[in-house]
């Protein structure tokens, strides 16, 4: 896969030389190029942003660096077949396990990162007219700028490539892979440690009732901390509710 950053901030992408991600890389399964986008910006103070039309706070990321830096990037003849850009941005799509396997069969992602109020919205016009553009949040939360959710997101989507993590096994058994579920407590040894046993079940040789303990501690996890991703219990349903009779 190849992915390519547009950014104020290239060093933020340094943290994507390490582990599994960095060892990626090396052995050629994922091709990421790094840009600044003041490069693209050819003023004596390369500036990349400016007050908002209409006036208030804030500062709104001029359109002009960003069409060159994406016109280059689209128009390279070692440009994928159809490449998808990806804006993060918390007025986006909230991204999941769903969208990071959808986003796995790519070819050619590009992740243009915003910083202040993010881009003239000129550039997602443009660039949704010319090819495929989305708009992602990692979640309901506000970040300074688009870095730390594209390395979330590229983290994510660079792990399920094939090849990238050894055992393709630990891939399966997963918070939020197969059944949607919160995943188990793991224990390794010694057996007891400041008095605290590993569950006996664990140490019983017994392969089904592991998976059944197992099973049965996912979904006491997920009733626990996270009911919003279990299946509605018969019921449950608005349909049914008093207020409705
Ligand atoms: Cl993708 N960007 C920013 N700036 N803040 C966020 C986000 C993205 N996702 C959640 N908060």
């Amino acid at each position: 896969m190849r992915i390519d950053l547009v950014t104020i901030f290239p060093a933020y992408f340094d943290a994507l030389e390490l582990s599994l991600l960095g060892k990626a890389r090396d052995r050629g399964l994922l091709d990421v190029r790094v840009h600044d986008l003041r490069d693209a910006a050819h003023d004596r103070h390369r500036t990349v942003d400016d007050t908002p039309a209409g006036g208030g706070a804030g500062m709104v990321m001029k359109p002009e660096p960003w069409g060159e830096m994406l016109d280059g990037i689209l128009g390279a003849p070692d440009a994928g077949p159809d490449p998808l850009i990806i804006f993060p941005s918390p007025a986006g799509e909230v991204f999941t396990q769903r969208m990071a396997r959808e986003l796995a069969h790519e070819s050619h992602l590009i992740f243009g990162c915003g910083r202040y109020e993010g881009p003239d919205q000129r550039i997602f016009d443009e660039y949704a007219e010319r090819g495929r553009i989305r708009l992602v949040s990692i979640g309901d939360y506000v970040l300074n700028g688009g870095e730390v959710a594209s390395i979330a997101m590229i983290e994510a989507i660079g792990r399920l490539l094939p090849g990238v993590v050894g055992n393709p096994e630990s891939l399966v058994e997963e918070s939020h892979e197969e059944d949607g579920l919160l995943e188990y407590p793991s224990y390794t040894k010694p057996a007891e440690w400041r008095g605290r046993a590993v569950p006996p079940v664990l140490l019983s040789g017994n392969h089904a009732a592991i998976a059944a303990w197992r099973r049965e501690q996912s979904l006491e996890r997920t009733r626990r901390v996270r009911p919003d991703l279990l299946p509605p219990e018969p019921g449950d349903g608005a349909s049914d509710s008093p207020s409705m009779a």
